[in-house]
């Protein structure tokens, strides 16, 4: 008896590890609020961002509020490559980063050495 509950939980465990890694993780993306024809939506940073997919309408000015609360100096840029933006975030404020949206597609965004991601969809 007891060696098949061992068994089973193994083979529970197994299905665990193997959806862990190899499930399609859905990320919950945030819809930017549009007021008087412009966007943005506020991003804290702490140990990666919240939220870290956003999507922004075509067309409307945007703008990304940046809240860095981790003293990490990995943390302490983001990137847009796509974009063409390096921006400081200094630590403890709201760094604003304009977003073009003219046109769309996929931006992606990461910290200054490429560990923690995040992504911009216009459309
Ligand atoms: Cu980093």
């Amino acid at each position: 008896m007891t060696k098949i509950i061992i068994l089973l939980s193994g083979i529970i465990l197994m299905g665990f590890i193997a959806w862990w890694f190899f499930g399609k993780h859905t990320v919950q993306a945030k819809q930017a609020n549009i007021k008087q024809n412009k966007q943005s939506v506020d991003i804290e940073v702490k140990g990666g961002y919240s939220p870290e997919k956003i999507v922004l309408k075509k067309g409307v000015p945007a703008t990304l509020n940046f809240k860095r609360m981790d003293s990490s100096s990995c943390l302490d840029h983001v990137i847009f490559s796509d974009l063409g933006i390096d921006q400081k975030l200094p630590q403890g404020q709201v760094e604003q980063v304009k977003i073009d949206t003219t046109k769309p597609g996929i931006y992606d965004w990461a910290c200054s050495m490429n560990m923690f991601h995040g992504q911009v969809v216009v459309k």
